[in-house]
Order: C-alpha cells, then structure tokens, then sequence
C-alpha cells in the first residue's frame, strides 16, 4: 500500500502551466514505474544470516533498493520525536541566532556545517560551481506563496550530534550487515544528515551524482564511492521525494545538461521516484544519478541520511573538501572517525536491548571504549569536520 498523493500531483502539476499535464504523466507514470520494479522488500537474509544474494544482485544491478518495514515503531517513535525537538530549536529565521523560544538555536556555535537554507521552492545548487559544480542543470523553481517565509531549511548536516535517535537508526544491525556485504567487514564512515523538504515550500536539489574523486581511478567500479542509506520518517512520493535513473552508477561520470537537452526536458524520462512509507529504507549508490523537485505537494519528506565507504576508497585519499575541509585520510583520521559506529552500536544496545547488536571487526576486541551517555553524546559536537568525503 501506498500513500494516495493524487491532490499533491494536483497542486504541483497546476504550477507548471502548459506542461501541467506533462508533469502530470510523468509523476504517474514514474510512480507505477518504480512500484513495479523488483528492488524493493524487507531486508532478507539467507540461511546462514547473511544479506540474501538477490538483494545484492538488484542493488548492483538498479544502483538502489527500497527496503521496506526496516524501522520499528518504537524507533520510528523515537525519531520522530528527536526531529521534533531539533525543528523547535532551529534558528528563527536563517541567520538568527536564537531559536523562536528565544533558547541559543541550534548550531549556531559550530565549527562544522550545521543547518542549510533556501528560497521556498528554489533549486539553491543548480547550475552552480557549489559542489564541485555537480548539480549540472538548474531545475524549475515554482512560485512560493505569497505568505511563504523568505527562506527554509533544507539539509542538517551532521546530524548524529542533534539526535541520538539518529545514532541509534546508524547502528541497525541488519543495514550494517547489509554494508559489510558491500563494502566489506572494514567498512567506513561518510557523512550523515537530514533532508527536509517542507510541505508546499522544500526546495529542489537538481539532478547529480554524488560521487567526486573516483570515476577517473584504475579500480573504478560501481561501489568505488560508496552508498547512502536514507531512512523515511514520514514515508516518500513522486511528489516530495528523490528520482533516480535506474543502473546510471554504471556509466561513469554523467553529462547531465546533454542528457536534459537530448530529453527536452528537465524531467528525465529514464528517472523514477523513491516510493516509501515510513520506516521503509532505501540504499543509494553515490554514483547514481538521481535529485528531487520542489515539493510543491501537502505530504513533507525528511530523509534521515547516513552512508558508508569501502575503507580502500578513502585510506590515504584527499579528500574531496565537500562536506569537510580537504584532508589526507590517513587511518588514524579514519580510526576518528569511526568512533560514532562503536558509540552508534552500544548506544542501540542500550535501548534495544533484546537485539543482536552488529558486530564490527575493526572494533571487535575495542568496543569497552565505546561507550553512549549523555555526556559522550555531547563530545560528539563538530564531529563532521572529519566526514569522509569523496
Ligand atoms: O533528499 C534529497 O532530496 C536529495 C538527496 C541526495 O542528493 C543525496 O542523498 O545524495
Ligand atoms: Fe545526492
């Protein structure tokens, strides 16, 4: 079953003046696309526990995989209401300093990059050298209603520092089972963030791929510059959620702007949507092409976003300077890094405590020093200065 979204198809095509019912077309039929598409289920295991082969043959094949029921009600429930609390203490407005309860908003004495912001239904990275100037194409940017706010937020980045229920989702056993069988046993950290894309005023994030410094390397292959997990609070549509060119993580670096002129059309006619309710999860090669419009639909999306790389991808690589400042990741840096899987797993331990929590090898004989509390909830601040970024 899935979310009836016929008035937000509605309201968005109605923005789109003559190619309304163009628009209109393409969300129904990208919709009934993807549903029919065999990369979606529970997460599924084999005899022996392992991820099951067909899983792993659709995500190669496809470039992602919605994996459905993954999150618990409790844990559902739980970051649910994590999210509550960080919207009510977001700044204002973009540039205030405190929250609208006057309390010192969130982020705002950060190092790192905390809360983005945009126009109501803009598209803030097409067509700019932001990025590495990845967002090739600027997309449509419907007209905000007149009552809109001038600006609102789009992406938290590391979010894991605001939610411990976000630390909780990093370390589910069966996603970093899933991530053991991709990227292997030595798995590493990426970045993590929310995507908030508000009911009638999310902005777009033009079509791209996310990957930066591999597509030129000896051993390039499809899994070179890892995945993103994206976990749905409150479920994905046509409408509010991220298009993805089905088996695009094949084909190298994409030229994106020839493949809009070749369509005609900002809309992509190979793409599909992301179809999910909540607790579905979806996993999301790097190298695939995919982007979401404005969400000009009733139904608001936050994606709660966490990703992992093969450790060969970044040991010793420069990084890409896109979601931390460049540096060399020698394996101390990485070994860093890597504390916020053994904080994630105990931390999941602590308030799931009838599962199995995973297993990582690098951490096997060291998880004593991975231990959740509040006070080390708080040593996590700024901790995305050294996100893995490639
Ligand atoms: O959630 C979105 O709208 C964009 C997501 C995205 O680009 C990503 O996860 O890499
Ligand atoms: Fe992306």
């Amino acid at each position: 079953m899935v979310q009836d979204i016929s008035r937000s198809i509605e309201a968005c095509a109605a923005h789109y003046g003559d190619e309304a019912e163009a628009v209109k077309s393409y969300l129904i039929e990208g919709q009934a696309k993807a549903l029919a598409m065999p990369n979606r289920g529970p997460l599924k295991f084999d005899e022996s526990g392992n991820i099951h082969p067909d899983i792993l043959d659709a995500y190669n094949e496809y470039g992602f995989y919605v994996f459905e029921g993954v999150l618990s009600e409790d844990e559902l429930g739980d970051l649910k209401a994590d999210l509550e609390n960080i919207r009510d203490n977001f700044p204002a407005h973009m540039g205030a300093d405190k929250d609208k309860h006057g309390r010192p908003a969130l982020g705002v004495d950060n190092k790192a990059m905390t809360l983005q912001w945009a126009k109501p239904l803009s598209d803030p990275l097409g067509g700019t050298k932001i990025f590495n100037g990845r967002h090739q194409v600027k997309l449509y940017e419907p007209k905000a209603p007149d009552d809109a706010p001038p600006a609102v937020p789009v992406y938290l980045s590391g979010s894991l520092q605001f939610s411990p229920a976000c630390l909780r989702t990093y370390a589910h056993p069966g996603l970093l089972k899933l991530t053991e069988a991709i990227n292997g046993p030595d798995f590493v950290p990426f970045t993590e963030g929310l995507f908030i894309k508000d009911a009638g005023l999310g902005a777009a994030v033009s079509w791209h791929q996310d990957g930066d410094t591999h597509w030129d390397h000896p051993d390039h292959d499809a899994d070179i510059h890892g995945f993103n997990f994206m976990g749905q609070v409150y479920g994905s549509t046509a409408v509010n959620g991220v298009w993805v060119i089905p088996g695009s993580h094949k084909i190298g670096r994409a030229n994106i702007a020839q493949m809009v002129k070749d369509a005609g059309t900002e809309r992509l006619p190979e793409a599909v949507p992301l179809i999910c309710n909540p607790g579905d999860v979806v996993i999301n090669s790097r190298q695939i092409i995919h982007g979401s419009f404005a969400n000009t639909g009733f139904e608001k999306r936050v994606s709660v976003n966490f990703g992992f790389h093969k450790r060969s991808s970044v040991l010793n690589v420069k990084g890409a300077g896109m979601h931390a400042d460049a540096a060399v990741m020698d394996a101390d840096f990485i070994d860093k890094r890597s504390r916020l899987i053994g904080l994630a797993i105990d931390a999941r331990a602590q308030r799931f405590p009838d599962e199995t929590p995973y297993n990582y090898g690098p951490f096997a004989e060291r998880m004593d020093e991975f231990r959740w509390s509040p006070a080390t909830q708080e040593s996590l601040k700024d901790y995305n200065l050294m996100d893995l970024s490639i």
